[in-house]
C-alpha cells in the first residue's frame, strides 16, 4: 500500500523530461540545440558557457531582434543577462506550460546577437518553423 502510493507519487517526475540547451558553445553566437520539442511539464535548462547572453522570447516575425525585456508572452520567458565571463556557467530553467510555439533569442548588443542567428525555438510548427524564424531574425 505504502509502496504503491510512493510509486504513484514518483510517476509524474519520471515522465517529465529535461532538455539541456547550451548557449554560446565554443564562443559562438548559438543555442545548441536550436530547437526543442517538449511536452507540458518538461523543463529546458539553458546554460551559458561563454561571454554574456540571454534567452528571451520574442515575436516569430516583424520586430524579432532584439527581444524585449521580459520576453514576449503569453507564457514566454526572459533569463536576463547571464554572464559566463567569470566561468560560473550560469543557468536558467523554463518549465513548459503550454503546447504553443515559442521563439527566443539573445538580447545582447541591441539585437546584434539575435540578427547573427542566436535564436531558439520551442515547439515550432509547420506554419511557424525554426528556419523561417531564423530568416525573420536575420532580416529584422
Ligand atoms: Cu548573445
Amino acid at each position: 500500500m505504502f509502496f504503491n502510493a510512493l510509486l504513484l507519487a514518483l510517476v509524474p517526475a519520471a515522465l517529465a523530461a529535461n532538455f539541456p540547451v547550451t548557449i554560446g558553445a565554443n564562443n559562438t553566437l548559438t543555442f545548441s540545440p536550436d530547437t526543442v520539442v517538449a511536452a507540458i511539464g518538461d523543463t529546458i535548462t539553458f546554460t551559458v558557457v561563454s561571454r554574456n547572453h540571454s534567452t528571451t522570447t520574442t515575436t516569430f516575425s516583424g520586430s524579432v531582434c532584439p527581444p524585449p525585456p521580459g520576453g514576449v508572452g503569453p507564457n514566454g520567458w526572459d533569463s536576463g543577462f547571464l554572464s559566463d565571463i567569470d566561468g560560473s556557467l550560469p543557468t536558467f530553467t523554463y518549465k513548459v506550460v503550454d503546447t504553443a510555439p515559442h521563439f527566443a533569442a539573445c538580447m545582447q548588443a541591441a539585437g546584434a546577437h539575435c540578427r547573427a542567428g542566436m535564436t531558439f525555438a520551442l515547439n515550432p510548427t509547420a506554419a511557424q518553423t525554426y528556419t523561417q524564424f531564423l530568416a525573420n531574425a536575420k532580416a529584422s
